[in-house]
């Protein structure tokens, strides 16, 4: 379904899958502002990380805030979010990326009208204040909260804990988090190794992995997030009129990736026209060399389900390799490899999964040696913006008239995207929400922008 943006009438069949990005502004300390941060990557992950405390200490600052975001329809949804420092509003928030074994500071100040909060679930012995966090009890058998708050107007709590396995988890809200984790109060954490695998391979960085594991490797600048969500737009409505609101009417009618409905999904993170929504979805890529070795590493897309059911998500052209779950290697009791291949992936609420992902020319099909099926007639075809003018990988040829191209230099693009369908939906707007592109560029040296 839904192949009309990209056109792929003679792709390779090996073509593969997924998806996604991030953004990071300078972290700041209650101190100083940090004025280190680098120009956030066009594509891919962008994260936050942490200031002072030494580089096994990071400390992050958090802000609750509000605001609005833009949906495909033309809506605006009121959120709440975290910010980073004195940032202004964003959604989704933050993404922390630690090192394991770091000791992890999370200062939380809250600008909400009530109590908030933050846990991480997967990490363990978390303190607040120095000492360990504790569900907050409103009364007998009644808890509002799973942690300590920072209390309503410009409350503060800090949180730390030492990172523990290396991989995806969320963090969000764990005060009335039917609530508030709805409302946009939550984010990803990325945990890193620490050391380069045992058996990893030399001159390798520890960033490479994704796992305690040398098998576990990809490309970073090949790394992506695909972090999905869904908003009931009346739940919103109530909140941001001081109004209750009736979870046995809970109904979502957006689903967004990175905080983004497609189209804006694809635009490049801090696209000027979401202020509030810094986190891109392209998946852009390279073609894979096989015969590269270890020069050529496969993308990582990460994914977390911070929704209330199963977000079956469903890349076209090929399988990725499900390498880890949950912030967890697929792996047995005694390090076996129990990784598996897999076309979509159904991704429960709260579960993280991480994928390792590639795509390489299994036909080698050129102009040479052309794709064994007729091209039909320009007039039965219909030539979507993305075309190159040619099935070939890195090969443009000239567009009937009329025809509006962005293709930069032959690359391709392939969709992926949440595979229930009703959710590719921006409240009835269909073939919005959570949808994105792979986007594979011919090998170097090439004309890509
Ligand atoms: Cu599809």
């Amino acid at each position: 379904m839904m192949h009309g943006k990209a056109r792929t009438r003679g792709l390779s069949r090996a073509a593969l899958l997924l998806l996604t990005l991030i953004l990071v502004g300078a972290t700041m300390t209650t101190v100083a502002p940090s004025a280190t941060a680098d120009a956030p990557p066009r594509v891919g992950i962008e994260c936050t990380t942490g200031v002072g405390g030494g580089a096994t200490s990071p400390i992050f600052n958090l802000t609750t805030k509000t605001g609005y975001i833009s949906l495909p329809d033309g809506n605006t949804a009121f959120m709440w979010g975290y910010s980073s420092g004195f940032d202004s509003f964003q959604h989704p928030g933050p993404v922390l990326c630690v090192n394991a074994g770091d000791t992890v500071t999370v200062i939380l100040r809250n600008t909400l009208t009530e109590a908030a909060s933050i846990v991480f679930p997967g990490q363990t012995n978390v303190l607040a204040n120095g000492t360990p966090a504790q569900p907050q009890p409103t009364g007998p058998g009644a808890i509002t909260s799973l942690t300590n708050t920072a209390a309503a107007g410009g409350g503060t709590v800090t949180y730390s804990f030492v990172a523990g396995n290396p991989g995806t988890y969320l963090y969000e809200s764990g005060t009335n988090p039917e609530k508030q984790v709805r409302m946009g109060l939550f984010g990803a954490l990325i945990v890193r190794p620490s050391t380069v695998p045992a058996g990893g391979a030399g001159g390798s960085a520890a960033s490479e992995y994704a796992y305690n594991r040398a098998d576990s490797r990809f490309n970073p600048s090949e790394e992506f997030m695909v972090l999905l969500s869904e908003i009931d737009p009346y739940q919103h409505q109530a909140v941001e009129n001081g109004k209750s609101f009736n979870l046995n009417n809970y109904h979502p009618r957006y689903w967004l990736i990175n905080g983004r409905g497609f189209p804006d999904s694809i635009a490049d993170n801090g696209a000027s026209w979401l202020p509030a929504q810094p986190y891109g979805a392209l998946a852009q890529i390279g073609e894979f060399d096989r015969s590269a070795g270890a020069a050529d590493q496969p993308g990582m897309a990460r994914y977390l389900n911070v929704g209330t059911e199963d977000y079956p998500f469903h890349p076209h052209g090929n399988n990725g390799l499900v390498v880890g779950r949950d912030g967890r290697a697929l792996e047995g009791p005694t390090g076996q490899d129990l990784s598996f291949e897999k076309f979509a992936i159904n991704i429960g609420p709260g579960q993280t999964w991480d994928v390792i992902f590639k795509w390489y020319d299994a036909e080698s099909y050129s102009p040479s040696n052309p794709v064994p099926v007729t091209v039909p007639q320009m007039a039965n075809e219909e030539i979507g913006v993305f075309y190159s003018g040619s099935p070939y990988l890195g090969t443009k040829e000239t567009l009937p008239p009329g025809i509006q191209s962005v293709n930069q230099c032959g690359e391709y693009y392939i969709i992926s995207h949440n595979h229930a369908l009703f959710q590719i939906t921006s409240w009835g707007t269909n073939m919005t929400g959570p949808i994105t592109y792979m986007r594979i560029d011919p090998p170097t040296p090439n004309t890509c922008g």
